[in-house]
């Protein structure tokens, strides 16, 4: 039985890479931070009787220490991060401690104790910033200027994992995702943001929805299908670099469409932009080019932006009605 070791377990992917990796048999591991309030911190794994967890700050040595010590995994993947890139403006230290020093907290250890794991990086699209191939996709060569506090952190951190994986010999990859979404998104993220107050909007308990960028675009996945390509990845023959994205863009206001007219409603009579939701630099377009895992690891996704949406809305109808 190989044993996984996954921080940022509690998130939207680690939860379904710990659905996905238990039915693989695998022994699940990861570390979770305290919480002021105890009974929403797993909300998300609450289900999974199956795994094991202690607490753990990927800026806290110690913790990430004692627990690699403890249980040895095969398999690690870092999933942790402050992964709101808005956010990342207004909390940029905390943001960079996270995902950019935690990552190399997290290096170093799994050096150390355990250095014939492999390691899986969670990389994002956002390192690549406003750049565009001529073809109109990002992929794994495409250059990388990011524009945000978070982007930068990603890449750091992307730039790190390459250079422990030549310098040391290590096996670690790194997923280069696009945006991916499911009704464990966190709310304040724009997809779910917009689900979940239309179908408000639909019951009656609310009236309007204030957004930032309408015109920005982004290629939407499903964390059901990134978290699959995350494990074919880290299960490669050979580390390395893979862009795990639909092909397929859409702007913050088609989804918007889709959405509102999905529930018999016209957009346009209820969204208003709001500038407190608008960034200091925004990345502007994305479309992800995921030949490479198609060829080499026979990933593709089984959702389509509709059918993510489909569920997402499905999933706050029955939230919502049950609680009207
Ligand atoms: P998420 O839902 O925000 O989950 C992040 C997890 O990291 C949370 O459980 C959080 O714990 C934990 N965490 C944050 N800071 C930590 C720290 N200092 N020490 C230990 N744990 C910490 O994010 P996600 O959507 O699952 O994304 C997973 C990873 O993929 C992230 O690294 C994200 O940046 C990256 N990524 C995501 C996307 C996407 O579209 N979803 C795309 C590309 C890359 P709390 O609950 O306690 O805050
Ligand atoms: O914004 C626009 C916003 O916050 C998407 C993270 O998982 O994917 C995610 O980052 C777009 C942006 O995701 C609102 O300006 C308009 O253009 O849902 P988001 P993101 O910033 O693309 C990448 C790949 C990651 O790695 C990150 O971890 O929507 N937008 N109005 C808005 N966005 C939000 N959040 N809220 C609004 O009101």
């Amino acid at each position: 039985m190989k044993t996984a070791f996954i921080t940022g377990i509690a998130g939207q992917d680690g939860s379904y890479l710990s659905e996905f990796l238990l039915e693989e048999g695998y022994q699940v591991t990861g570390i979770v931070r305290r919480n002021s309030v105890a009974e929403h911190q797993q909300d998300r794994i609450n289900h999974l009787q199956d795994i094991q967890l202690r607490y753990g700050e990927l800026s806290d040595h110690s913790s990430i220490q004692k627990a690699l010590d403890e249980f040895q995994p095969d398999e690690i993947y870092n999933l942790a991060a402050q992964s709101h890139v808005r956010i990342s403006f207004d909390v940029p230290e905390l943001t960079i401690q996270t995902n950019a020093n935690g990552t190399l907290n997290l290096l170093e250890s799994y050096r150390r104790i355990k250095p014939s794991a492999r390691f899986y990086q969670a990389s994002s699209s956002e390192m690549f910033g406003n750049s565009v191939d001529d073809d109109g996709f990002q992929r794994e060569s495409t250059q990388m200027i990011p524009v945000s506090p978070y982007g930068c952190a990603k890449t750091f951190s992307y730039n790190l994992t390459k250079m422990y994986r030549e310098a040391y010999g290590l096996f670690i990859s790194n997923g280069i995702l696009f945006n991916h979404e499911s009704p464990r998104r966190g709310s304040n993220f724009v997809t779910n943001k917009i689900v979940k107050t239309a179908v408000e909007i639909h019951y009656g308990t609310k009236d309007r929805l204030e957004l930032g960028n309408l015109d920005s675009y982004r290629d939407w996945g499903h964390s059901y299908d990134y978290v699959r390509a995350i494990h074919k990845i880290i299960n490669a023959q050979a580390p390395g670099d893979y862009v795990v994205a639909t092909g397929v863009t859409h702007s913050v206001r088609e989804l918007c469409a889709y959405v509102f007219s999905k529930l018999g409603m016209n957009y346009e009579e209820y969204v208003s932009q709001n500038p407190k939701f608008l960034r200091p630099h925004e990345l502007k377009y994305l479309k992800g080019d995921s030949s490479k895992i198609k060829k080499e690891l026979g990933w593709k996704p089984t959702y389509t932006f509709e059918t993510l949406l489909d569920e997402m809305i499905e999933h706050w109808e029955k939230l919502l009605h049950a609680r009207n």
